[in-house]
């Protein structure tokens, strides 16, 4: 057999599963999804059949079947998929174990969230025209077989910056169900920056009655009330994500400083910015209304973000010096820690010398600028964002029709060969949280062309903070992605199509 040959016969074994899982083992024949399957589950638990809802629901327009949700504790049932709660430490929170037989479909996990990352795996395993919201024809056909799986990194992440362009609440949701397939689990939300300002703060309502109506040039303005917002956070939380909002401070703050004139240095406040350069505004780091204003804006932003986590962003405060920033810094730091949240910063905030070690950072810099160093000195999380492997703004190539090309080019090849423990020297395993995959929309003004930026280099990121690293090879995975881009194409997903990629 020649290597291609090998190479297309172990790929073929893991179907279009991205990310690929731990183990999966083969069997004979074969089940098949019919009108009269039903839905178990063996647990009364309001979770669990919220989880078995959503999985009528995503069966049910393609098949047609209104498959019927029983509580039953008898698994060995025919034409079954039953949902089960089990103890086994080896698949800890987020793992599962899916065995399909001729007979019926045994899901089991931990907790809710490991089930619904095996009905993902389950429906990258059933036929693509499952993805259809009309009718299809059958068979619904699943090869029998063994999945255990359970993932290498907790935070496997997607950022969209709706921010520089505006992105409805219709827009994130269906992002979020797209990211879902992939089991990424944090949705970070850039919810401020100098060309605007996104979220409803009750206390400072110029912010976007002002602050919202400005965009970068060519992109959407707007912004989302604080009932948005929740509905955002619960439709994620449904998905099993969670939402990291982030206001960035003490720079990329134009949109604010526009919309008060109290929080500039001068009391004077700056017309819209809708430009791309960056690190030219800063909030007043000496002024007591500066932190009043942080604290109204990080405590109602907690009181509506159930997940533990605050995004400060503190990046390219370049016209702040290094004592202002340090004294900017301890003082929100007690502002985030007096409302009982994590503070997450990018690489910079790692410079701030009594930095609290409880604090993530989130790298983005080549590893020339040294943020890394600073994080390590900290002994803190990271989590792993290295602009020239996976900033899905960056263009693929130079016939890319938007994005931008600082970090240099980011090929799908770029984005998919790399793995956290060696883009930054120094780190263990242990001091990595995982990775997130940043979408920056500057030149990115719409879902046709966010798709295009994301997809297929979301996939890529999601295997990369999922799957052993021992299991992944780039010929491999080209075999598999090709695979995944009916799926994608059937979901209307306007993915890059690499050359790279042999697409079906
Ligand atoms: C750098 S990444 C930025 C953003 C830009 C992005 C464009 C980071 C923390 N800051 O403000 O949008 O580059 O690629």
């Amino acid at each position: 057999m020649t290597n291609n040959k090998q190479i297309e016969k172990l790929s073929s074994a893991w179907q279009g599963l991205i990310p690929k899982p731990v183990s999966l083992e083969k069997m004979d024949g074969c089940f098949c999804i019919n009108q009269e399957t039903k839905i178990v589950i063996a647990s009364a638990e309001e979770e669990i059949l919220k989880i078995g809802q959503y999985l009528a629901n995503l069966l049910k327009p393609a098949t047609g079947f209104p498959l019927e949700i029983t509580k039953s504790t008898n698994s060995v049932a025919q034409n079954i998929i039953s949902l089960s709660i089990k103890h086994d430490p080896s698949l800890k929170e987020e793992g599962y174990e899916l065995v399909i037989s001729t007979e019926s479909i045994n899901l089991s996990a931990n907790k809710g969230h490991g089930l619904f990352n095996g009905i993902q795996t389950l429906r990258q395993l059933l036929p693509i025209t499952i993805e259809s919201n009309v009718k299809q024809d059958g068979p619904w056909e699943l090869d029998a077989l063994i999945v255990k799986d359970y993932p290498r990194f907790s935070w496997r992440g997607a950022m969209i910056d709706v921010a520089r362009s505006f992105f409805t609440v219709e827009e994130v949701k269906r992002f979020i169900d797209l990211f879902a397939l992939h089991k990424i689990n944090r949705l970070h939300l850039h919810l401020s920056d100098d060309q605007g300002w996104r979220i409803e703060i009750k206390s400072w309502p110029e912010l976007t009655s002002h602050g919202g109506k400005c965009a970068v040039e060519g992109g959407s303005s707007g912004y989302y009330t604080q009932d948005q917002y929740k509905e955002i956070v619960r439709y994620a939380h449904e998905r099993f994500m969670l939402v990291i909002p982030e206001i960035d401070v003490p720079g990329h703050t134009n949109a604010a400083l526009s919309s008060y004139a109290e929080l500039n240095s001068d009391g004077i406040a700056p017309p819209y910015f809708r430009g791309m350069k960056v690190g030219f505004s800063t909030l007043d780091t000496d002024k007591d209304i500066t932190y009043e204003f942080l604290t109204d804006v990080f405590t109602e932003i907690a009181s509506i973000t159930p997940g533990p986590y605050l995004h400060v962003g503190g990046d390219e405060a370049l016209s702040t010096t290094e004592e202002e920033y340090s004294h900017f810094l301890s003082r929100l730091e007690t502002i985030i820690a007096s409302l009982g949240k994590t503070m997450i910063g990018w690489g910079e905030v790692g410079h701030y010398e009594n930095l609290n070690s409880s604090a993530i950072i989130q790298l983005w810099q080549s590893p020339a600028k040294k943020d890394h160093e600073f994080a390590l000195k900290h002994g803190i999380k990271t989590i792993m964002s290295p602009a020239h492997k996976i900033y899905v703004d960056m263009k693929y190539d130079e016939s890319t029709h938007v994005g931008q090309d600082w970090a240099g080019y980011v090929s799908v090849e770029t984005a998919y060969n790399w793995d956290p423990t060696s883009v930054y020297e120094g780190f263990n395993e242990e001091d990595i949280l995982g990775i997130e995959a940043p979408l920056w929309t500057e030149t990115i003004h719409n879902t046709v062309d966010a798709d295009y930026m994301y997809f297929p280099r979301i996939c890529g990121a999601a295997e990369i903070g999922w799957s052993p690293k021992d299991n992944r090879s780039w010929e491999e995975y080209c075999l598999r992605l090709a695979r995944l881009g009916k799926r994608l194409e059937q979901l209307g997903v306007n993915f890059h199509r690499s050359p790279l990629i042999p697409w079906k």
